[in-house]
Parts: structure tokens; sequence; C-alpha cells
């Protein structure tokens, strides 16, 4: 009820995933960029904490990948997080799952709303596993790079962040974004705690990791477009 005696509409799962959807559909045409906090809410937000921190704990993590081999032996300057990959399918990361499910939820919806039934002109038909980093503090950083900067077929990166009680000032871990044709303007995320950020992968978002001194954990998937993945798939097998 409202102060006026009037009985609201309750709001239904399904109408704050299309309110979700819209605002996201709204930004990335806008800015290509989107930032949605309380996500998840706190209790579950935390449930997904507890199995990132338990993974860790565990040792699962491993250093960070690059793909250039080239520059392999200066991995630790390039990027300084540790990670590992799952499928949120396992019962000891249900929480996770269910993010993912989430994320999915929105992603599919949004491609499904937005005007021509594709959200910035590409058609989602996939996804990567989940991405679980932790930049373990000590000014560990990601250099600006760009996610799929060669059309591997990756077009959104997601990206929920963990970090409770987080102070920029002290503990670092800004992601900084420098979207294509803002000039000298940039965007700079906090990786608050059940925040998420949703971004073009290309060559329109190079991004950066800002040294971190406090342990930094967030989750990141990216999906597919289904013409350029296949293209990709295609060019990747006549390499071989
Ligand atoms: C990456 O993994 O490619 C990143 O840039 C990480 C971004 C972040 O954790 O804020």
């Amino acid at each position: 009820r409202d102060e006026e005696g009037i009985i609201e509409e309750p709001c239904g799962e399904q109408e704050v995933i299309d309110e979700m959807c819209r605002i996201v559909i709204r930004d990335m045409d806008q800015f290509g960029v989107c930032v949605v906090d309380n996500f998840l809410g706190y209790k579950r937000g935390m449930s997904v904490l507890q199995e990132v921190t338990g993974m860790y704990t565990k040792g699962v993590f491993k250093d960070g990948q690059l793909v250039s081999k080239k520059v392999k032996n200066d991995l630790k300057t390039i990027r300084g997080d540790q990670i590992t990959w799952i499928d949120g399918k396992d019962e000891s990361c249900k929480n996770i799952g269910l993010l993912i499910s989430q994320v999915d939820a929105i992603i599919l919806r949004a491609n499904k709303m937005a005007n021509n039934g594709k959200i910035g002109n590409y058609t989602i038909n996939g996804r990567t596993k989940a991405m679980v980093a932790c930049y373990p503090g000590h000014g560990t950083h990601y250099v600006k790079h760009v996610d799929n900067p060669n059309k591997d077929g990756r077009c959104i990166t997601a990206i929920y962040y963990l970090n409770r009680d987080w102070n920029i000032q002290q503990n670092g871990g800004l992601l900084r974004i420098f979207p294509e044709g803002w000039q000298d303007k940039v965007a700079d995320i906090e990786p608050f705690f059940d925040r998420i950020l949703f971004f073009w992968s290309d060559r329109r978002n190079p991004h950066e990791v800002q040294p971190a001194f406090k342990t930094r954990y967030a989750i990141t998937l990216w999906y597919f477009d289904a013409s350029e993945r296949q293209e990709a798939c295609r060019r990747h097998k006549t390499e071989m």
C-alpha cells in the first residue's frame, strides 16, 4: 500500500527483467556501456561472493592468459589477475549458476525487445563460460586492451562485481573505459558489490583495470554474435 492506501501492483520478476532490458538497450545504443546496481540483491550477491572466495581459497585460480605468444613473458606486467572458468552447473557454485541464468535472461530478452529484434545489430546465440577473476591486491592490474579486437565473435562483455566496502581512493581497482569517439572523456566504473556492467566487446571500448590494493573479485561472461562467431570458427578451421 502507498501513503494514500492504494494497493500497488506487485512488481513481478518478468517486469523487473523487462525494465532492466529497456535500460540495457537504451544505454548500449546511446553510450555502448551500461551499469546496473543491485543486480541480484544483497543476499544472493553474498551467496555468490561466498562461492567465489571458497573457490579462491581452494586454490583453483590460475594466472590470467594472454592470446599473443610474443608477450607471454610479460604476463604479470600486462595482467595480474588470477582466473578460473566455470559453467555454473556444479552444486558447489549454484549461486554463480543463478547469476549466469539471470544475465542470460537479460541479454536474450533485450535481444528480442530491441527495435529490429537485434541488440546493436547483433543476434546473440551463445556465450563463453563464466570467467571468475581475482586481482589479489599489491597493485595488480590489467593494462589498456580490447576484449575482441579481431572479430572472434564476442560482442557483449558482461562483468558482475563482488567487492564490498570498496573505497576507490584507498583500494584502487577502477575500471576505466576509453569509449571510441568520446574524445578525451572516459567512463570510470568502480567495481562495487552487486553491480553489473555491460559494454560492446570490440574496438569501441578499450579499457584498463587500474592497480588494485585489496583483493578484487569479478565474474565475466562474453556473449557471441551468431554470424561473427560462425565466421571466426570457419577462419579458425581453415587456418589449422
Ligand atoms: C578483462 O578481464 O578483460 C578485464 O578487462 C577485467 C575488467 C574488470 O574486472 O573490471
